[in-house]
């Protein structure tokens, strides 16, 4: 029963993905996937502040409670809509059509939405997304991907986040992608350090990419 439930709401969740993929077939969309605090909003803030007068970002902020991701990327100046899943540990696609509503789509370059945090639940649910991205912070331990490999399956591109932090830890990075490239040998890998801005020369690269990429395909 409980199986048939579940196939249930992952169908409808298919529906309504493919219609947000429909809505959102002008504007490239980068869904980012991570345990909670490896970096999803603080890589966001500094990614707004590098693109900014270049490609203009949206950000829908999913959150299990408050708004204070949101108030962050505010802060930057981005259009932003608030997601609470009232404690739902993932978003799902009829939340992220109720934010679309709320945002100007044709004005926008890059839309990102920041998944609640969890390495888990979130890589079930397609939201119309043309990009997951996995984040993983050096502070969680280099076991992760191998721990929790759906969302480094599911996604196409990683970055290893809170680089700065490598000397004080146990993360073998060599380590660490090789396992993540025997999960998914197509996956790009980002090395960053949010904080200090290390390594994100080649995410904002990538970004700029995807975004010539779906302008010159969809005209
Ligand atoms: N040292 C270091 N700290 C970082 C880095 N990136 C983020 N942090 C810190 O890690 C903490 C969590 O960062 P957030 O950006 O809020 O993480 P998050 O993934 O958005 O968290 P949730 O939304 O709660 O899942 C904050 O204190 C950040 O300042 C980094 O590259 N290096
Ligand atoms: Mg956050």
């Amino acid at each position: 029963m409980k199986v048939v439930m579940a196939q249930k709401i992952l169908r409808a969740n298919e529906q309504v993905a493919r219609e947000n993929r429909e809505r959102l077939k002008h504007l490239p969309t980068v869904n980012l996937i991570s345990s909670p605090g490896a970096g999803k909003t603080t890589l966001l803030e500094r990614t707004i502040q590098a693109l900014r007068g270049e490609v203009n970002v949206g950000v829908i902020e999913g959150d299990i409670y408050t708004t204070r991701d949101a108030e962050r990327i505010a802060g930057q100046g981005a259009a932003v809509v608030q997601v609470n899943t009232a404690g739902l540990c993932h978003l799902d696609a009829n939340m992220v059509g109720r934010a679309l509503d709320q945002l100007d789509l044709a004005g926008l370059d890059l839309l990102f939405i920041e998944n609640v945090g969890n390495l888990v639940c979130p890589a079930e649910f397609d939201l119309g997304e043309d990009y997951k991205v996995a984040l993983l912070s050096v502070a969680e331990g280099g076991d992760k991907p191998v721990k929790y490999p759906l969302v480094f399956r599911e996604s196409q591109a990683v970055v290893i986040n809170k680089s700065d932090l490598l000397a004080y830890t146990d993360f073998d990075i060599n380590k660490v992608q090789e396992e993540i490239r025997t999960i998914n040998p197509d996956i790009l890998i980002f090395v960053t350090s949010a904080a200090t801005g290390e390594g994100t020369e080649g995410w904002y690269a990538w970004l700029r990419e995807i975004v010539r990429k779906k302008r010159s395909a969809t005209g």
